[in-house]
């Protein structure tokens, strides 16, 4: 009898035009991992809204991203494709791990101080959401009893805080959710900033010159890396005291499998005008059929409608029975339907 496949449960956020870090941190592994895993990848609006967006734009983005995962190759027949906010037990389970879940815990999330830090300095108001972000994300994860994240390294402090919250329900009841485990590519794990290397690129940043767009023409991708920050020393080397570089050949890599070996002896003694043209044109040419298949797709929006109702049906139907597990066993009375 053939093994019950490993599910694996990611999204992408549509709370900004995706950058090359969504693209190499995610997409680009799930597509590697489709054959094998029972995959569950999901447009995840309601995790958008916990900052501002314009009505308009999320529609925009939220069908855009949609194209992306399948331009990118994520295959409609294999996997189940999905917009979150089309699910109703993702909100439902979330409210439930809310009250399984510590304020304090979610306090000390590295990227709720940071977002709550910036939208606080930019003079904006930091709506609970914001805080409760990692719940609805456990909430996400566990609803299909996932055993396995694909994200990139910035998603490794939302997974343990998904397995404590996962852990602390069985142990009050009995055992009841897979403890899931993070999944993080080698290369592109964490693409950083252009402008500031210790950062990671955002889609979110105030700077459009900080990161590269899936959705970047070839004149801007040339121009946003002969910008980018390096360093005086000259020499294309793999050591943090490069971090500008470090960060190009870790896209160069993730691209072409060059190991950093083969980069350092490849650029050896020739400065950084080749080895940035080079980066920029195996961007470009990683892109352009990504971008085209995305237009394409963009105009035919009953294709699109096709793919995530019936994502949206196989979800809810899947994570629905996980809901009313969680419910039965809190002490809620089943409805009879
Ligand atoms: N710079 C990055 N390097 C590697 N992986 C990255 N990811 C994001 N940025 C990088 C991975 O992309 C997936 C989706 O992320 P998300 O949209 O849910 O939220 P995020 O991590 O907060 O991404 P952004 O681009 O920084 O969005 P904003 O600016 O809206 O917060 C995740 O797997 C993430 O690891």
């Amino acid at each position: 009898m053939e093994d019950k496949k490993k599910v694996i449960f990611s999204g992408i956020q549509p709370s900004g035009n995706l950058t090359i870090g969504n693209y190499f941190g995610a997409l680009k592994n799930w597509v590697k991992l489709q054959d094998k895993y029972d995959c569950y990848f999901c447009v995840v609006d309601l995790h958008a809204i916990t900052v501002r967006q314009e009505p308009k734009d999320l529609r925009r983005r939220t069908l855009e991203v949609l194209a992306i995962y399948l331009a990118a190759g994520i295959d409609p027949e294999k996997n189940t494709i999905f917009i979150q906010s089309h699910v109703p037990t993702h909100s439902e389970a979330a409210w439930l791990l809310n009250c399984f879940t510590y304020v304090g815990e979610l306090e000390r999330m590295t990227q709720y101080k940071s977002k709550s830090k910036k939208y606080g300095a930019e003079g904006g108001t930091v709506s609970a959401g914001l805080l409760n972000y990692p719940v609805l994300m456990a909430a996400d994860i566990l609803l299909y009893n996932t055993d396995l994240v694909p994200v990139g390294k910035d998603q490794t402090q939302h997974i343990e805080i998904t397995r404590d919250i996962a852990e602390r329900f069985n142990n009050a009841y009995s055992p009841t959710f897979t403890l899931p485990e993070g999944y993080i590519p080698e290369d592109g794990a964490k693409i950083m900033d252009l402008q500031d290397p210790t950062k990671k690129m955002s889609k979110s940043s105030n700077n459009p010159n900080s990161y590269i767009l899936i959705m970047d023409n070839p004149e801007v991708i040339r121009k946003k890396i002969n910008r980018c920050v390096t360093d005086s020393l000259g020499k294309v080397r793999y050591a943090d005291d490069q971090p500008g570089i470090k960060n190009l050949m870790n896209i160069l890599s993730a691209i072409t499998g060059m190991s950093h070996e083969t980069i350092e002896s490849k650029y050896e003694n020739k400065g950084y005008a080749e080895f940035k043209n080079d980066t920029a044109e195996a961007i470009i040419k990683e892109l352009t059929p990504i971008q085209n298949k995305v237009n394409e797709l963009l105009g035919d929006k009953k294709y699109l409608e096709d793919i995530y109702k019936k994502g949206a049906e196989k979800a809810y139907y899947v994570s629905n029975k996980i809901l009313r597990k969680m419910q039965k066993k809190i002490g809620f009375i089943p409805v009879s339907r």
